[in-house]
């Protein structure tokens, strides 16, 4: 009898149990990245697994393989083929995961690229955004989407520092854009209730930054002139001024702005600038060989040793370029509660380390491409 009343109580136990996994699977939140191989995407996949989400990426087709930069996150991940500029392939994702929410998070995003392939940047960074709110309001409104817009947007700056309500007067066909999501992202807000909200994201940086933008171009090249691999590098304007910071923090603030009672539009910065001259500076600093520049203009060098380890090349110049970025994050920090964590002479230190350690063949913690 005893037995009996045991075995009972351990099916009813594992009966419980099941359900309760069932009902957890069920209630398990799911997020649908788009842009899930470059570095954003990388970061923000690794923050919602570990807040237990599920986490599917979208990935464009590539003669490449594609999985480089998301390597270490393959199996906890799903994959699933898209293409921003294919709202059918967009709708059929949204279908077959049923995702409660989307982060738009890919885009042409090198600025230089937009003026060579002006066409192409606006259909995917501009009408790509239009592509998903449009597919999330004929499939399921109650998904919520986060639009990763851009300080590009702010350009030739209106003030300083750049706040959510400092006018846009973009410089880029990429800014440009950039704009225009962010319009629609807040017109389908307010045309259909959806709840979209706008990151107005500044420049955010990482070990596992495109090694075209320059602060991982400028880390990589030092860590190859200290390691004897190359002599010098070119690069353009020494004086434009950036609010670094660094992507792992900025990750956390997307998912913030979903978790809220209604959906709003946020800046996310450090608010500290600091030019590219700076960056370069600081980043053979930490390799032990501190430069001094010379010259002017095109004729500018930055020596080492009296060894030139910089030059300066016009083609790295833009037609016009975006001289200041400093951004104001207090609406973030006091409605979201977010901050940043990281300082830029941190960040400079863990792009350079992490690169060296790269090319030593000894594998940073970020398994770099
Ligand atoms: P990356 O350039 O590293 O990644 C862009 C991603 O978009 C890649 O996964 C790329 O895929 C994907 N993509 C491009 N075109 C398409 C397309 N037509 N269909 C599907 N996928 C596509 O950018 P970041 O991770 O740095 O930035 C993420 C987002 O945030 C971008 O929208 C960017 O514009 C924006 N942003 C970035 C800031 C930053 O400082 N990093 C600051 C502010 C905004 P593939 O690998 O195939 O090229
Ligand atoms: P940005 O980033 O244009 O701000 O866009 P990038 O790192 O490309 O340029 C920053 C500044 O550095 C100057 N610069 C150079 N830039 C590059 N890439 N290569 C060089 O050799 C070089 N020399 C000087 C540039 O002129 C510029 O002033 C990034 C992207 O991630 C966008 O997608 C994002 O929206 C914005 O940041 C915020």
């Amino acid at each position: 009898m005893e037995s009996n009343n045991f075995s009972t109580g351990i099916a009813d136990l594992k009966n419980r149990v099941s359900e309760t996994f069932e009902n957890f699977e069920k209630n398990k939140k799911k997020a649908l990245i788009t842009g899930i191989t470059g570095q954003d995407g990388y970061y923000l996949a690794k923050f919602l697994l570990n807040k237990g989400y599920e986490v599917y990426g979208m990935y464009r087709r590539s003669s490449l393989e594609v999985e480089a930069r998301i390597f270490e996150l393959r199996d906890k991940i799903k994959l699933v083929e898209g293409d921003l500029i294919d709202p059918t392939s967009i709708i059929r994702i949204l279908k077959e995961i049923k995702p409660t929410e989307v982060y738009n998070l890919a885009a042409q995003s090198f600025v230089p690229s937009s003026w060579t392939q002006p066409l192409a940047t606006a259909q995917m960074t501009a009408l790509g955004a239009l592509n998903i709110l449009e597919s999330i309001r004929l499939f399921d409104k109650n998904i919520k989407y986060y639009q990763a817009s851009s300080s590009e947007m702010f350009g030739k700056v209106m003030e300083t520092p750049q706040t959510e309500k400092t006018p846009f007067y973009p410089r880029s066909p990429y800014g440009v854009a950039k704009v225009y999501a962010y319009w629609i992202t807040k017109n389908y807000r307010e045309s259909y209730g959806i709840y979209a909200s706008n990151g107005i994201l500044f420049n955010h940086e990482s070990p596992k930054r495109g090694k075209q933008f320059v602060t991982r171009k400028i880390s990589h090249s030092v860590a190859k002139i200290k390691l004897g691999m190359q002599e010098y590098f070119e690069l353009g304007n020494l004086d434009a001024k950036r609010d670094w910071g660094f992507a792992e923090d900025f990750v956390e603030a997307m998912w913030m702005m979903l978790q809220q009672d209604k959906p709003n539009d946020f800046i996310v910065a450090t608010n500290e600038t600091h030019s590219v001259r700076e960056f370069v500076e600081e980043a053979f600093k930490i390799v032990d060989m501190p430069i001094t520049w010379e010259g002017e203009g095109i004729n500018e060098v930055g020596k080492f040793n009296g060894k030139i380890v910089i030059k300066i090349n016009p083609k790295f110049y833009r037609p016009v370029d975006v001289d200041l970025l400093l951004g104001d994050y207090s609406k973030a920090k006091e409605e979201l509660g977010w901050e940043p964590k990281t300082k830029f002479k941190e960040l400079v230190k863990m792009m350079v380390e992490s690169d060296l350690k790269d090319l030593q063949g000894q594998k940073s913690e970020f398994n770099n491409i």
